[in-house]
């Protein structure tokens, strides 16, 4: 005989039932990774280890390719800071979310992952540059520099207390920020995403002064196009304004003291950034500045002494090597604060379920093509540093060649906590690449920027870039393609779009350019749309 629950039976059942849920759902918690997305500012790859160690080491940014992988062509879609961060947050490109640029607003009102994530439950914060001229949305806590921010003694825009002012070297503040929350805010029961990110090594490259005492004594190796002309580029390469020799600054960049300047009579039309000199002098202690005058003094007179005998080609040198010792600098107090954020977490015991990665907002030039600066779809802009640990799903020690964007980074976050990526989010998700499995991934990338006229004067362009080759547009004021055989011309130094031996592969890749372009929404209707925008704004 089958007997009836009675209530009391039931109440048990249910009771059992709940208890079960409730026990499913922290397994799902335990199991969700935590994500701790670390990114900096203009990081050329040419300046990690792990790519390549002819400029610097860097062990602790390192450590994420030996334990993880080492993603070796990551590019973005946008090469600008502003913009790929509003790409990465939506995972749409910048015609669709509307951040074309540093200075037009970024639309609050979209769905970012962030703001996903923290629905479903994941404990968020942020620290350091985000650059948007918003507070970030779906953060539990936030503390940001506004806009590009100082490198000494630094304001912060922060959740809880408004804008404070707080003393010391940025990096190592914003490093400091990023454990105090680790150690005191964070959540046990929950899993967490944790944005560390560095303003360095954005221009004017102001190091901390245990890092400028070395690095003002070294000499680097020079890149082979240091010198290069722009022969056999379009016109776009002539006009931008980023050459080290002529449009790097005196005072802001190399630091050259303005007395100097004006004893030397030396003339630059913009005006040497004096500001940038003399709004770092003014910010910093009287500690500080005596310790930075100690270190860089010496090496100005020395150059006092030199200058009148010095070459054109003498002079570049010096620049050069004044850029990079005052960048690279930087990053060895972004490598540090890494390598300390890592160790927490690996004290803990968190490291081995939490995702690590390390990234830029686009790659740099460190004097290829004789520039600074990025915008262009040429490599070292178009290219960024990518490298993610992921215990027991990423092989420690995998390279992965495949193109992925920071398009990708929205939507791969969402699946790795298990939530499935709104429709309209445009990147792929990378996990199937950190499971090494990379068949029919992407064979193609899509490209467009939009700052012109502007900072730098980057002509408008978009294009399509395959692992061989990449066909670019450059359009608004000019009417150009251009075509570089990546396989052939590493450094890309020839346009063969009218060689007639590259015909065909100009056909089919005008074609696929037209075909990504409708895939992902693009149009010249849109190009037209944002070049009116900076007729309206009086930006042109
Ligand atoms: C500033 C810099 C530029 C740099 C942009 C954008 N000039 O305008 O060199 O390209 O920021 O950088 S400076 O005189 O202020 O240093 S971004 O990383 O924010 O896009
Ligand atoms: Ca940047």
């Amino acid at each position: 005989m089958i007997r009836p629950f009675g209530l009391g039976t039931l109440l048990l059942l249910l009771l059992a039932a709940c208890t079960s849920e409730v026990k499913e759902q922290s397994n799902q918690d335990q199991e969700r990774p935590n994500i701790v997305f670390i990114m900096s500012d203009d990081h050329a790859y040419q300046a990690i280890s792990a790519y390549s160690d002819k400029l610097m080491q860097t062990p602790n940014i390192d450590r994420i390719a030996d334990d993880g992988m080492l993603f070796t062509n990551a590019c973005v879609t946008n090469s600008i800071c502003a913009p790929s961060r509003a790409v990465i947050l939506t995972g749409k490109h910048s015609h669709l979310n509307g951040k074309i640029d540093n200075r037009f607003p970024f639309d609050t009102t979209q769905i970012t992952f962030p703001q996903l994530l923290n629905d479903a439950g994941y404990q968020t914060a942020m620290f350091g540059k985000l650059h948007f001229g918003n507070n970030p949305k779906g953060f539990d806590q936030f503390k940001i520099l506004p806009g590009q921010g100082h490198y000494y003694n630094p304001d912060f825009i922060t959740k809880e207390e408004g804008r404070i002012r707080l003393e010391g070297y940025t990096t190592d503040i914003i490093t400091e920020m990023t454990l105090d929350w680790l150690k005191n805010e964070r959540r046990d029961e929950d899993p967490f995403l944790l944005m560390y990110l560095h303003k360095a090594p954005h221009r004017a490259w102001q190091p901390a002064e245990r890092h400028f005492k070395e690095y003002v004594k070294k000499t680097f190796p020079e890149p082979p196009t240091l010198f290069d002309d722009y022969e056999g580029r379009g016109t776009a390469a002539r006009q931008a304004e980023m050459n080290v020799f002529t449009h790097m600054t005196w005072a802001g960049d190399n630091k050259l003291n303005p007395e100097i300047i004006d004893e030397l009579g030396i003339k630059q039309s913009n005006n040497h950034g004096r500001r940038a000199l003399e709004g770092l002098r003014k910010r910093q202690t009287t500690a500080q500045r005596t310790a930075w005058e100690e270190a860089y003094d010496p090496v100005m007179q020395a150059f006092k002494e030199r200058y009148h005998s010095m070459s054109h080609e003498d002079l570049m040198r010096w620049k050069y090597q004044r850029y990079m010792q005052d960048y690279l600098a930087c990053i060895a107090a972004v490598d540090e604060g890494v390598g300390q954020v890592l160790d927490y977490l690996d004290e803990r015991g968190l490291s081995e379920n939490t995702i690590v990665v390390y990234t830029s907002d686009q790659g740099f030039y460190l004097g290829e093509h004789g520039w600074f600066d990025k915008r262009f779809i040429y490599d070292e802009s178009f290219k960024t540093p990518l490298l993610v640990k992921w215990p027991g799903i990423i092989e420690p020690g995998s390279i992965n060649t495949q193109m992925v964007q920071n398009l990708d980074f929205a939507p791969t976050f969402l699946r790795c906590a298990n939530i499935i990526p709104p429709a309209d989010m445009q990147g792929e998700n990378l996990i199937p690449l950190f499971e090494g499995k990379n068949e029919g991934f992407r064979d193609a990338v899509y490209y467009h920027y939009y700052e012109y006229p502007g900072a730098h004067m980057v002509k408008r362009h978009y294009g399509i870039v395959t692992e061989e080759y990449k066909l670019a547009h450059f359009y608004d004021d000019v009417d150009e393609w251009e075509l570089y055989d990546r396989k052939k011309d590493t450094l890309e130094m020839l346009n063969v779009y009218s060689d007639p031996n590259y015909q065909s592969v100009v056909e089919d890749l005008t074609m696929r350019l037209s075909d990504l372009r409708t895939k992902y929404q693009d149009s010249e209707d849109l190009d037209q749309h944002f070049i009116n925008m900076y007729k309206e704004a009086g930006r042109r």
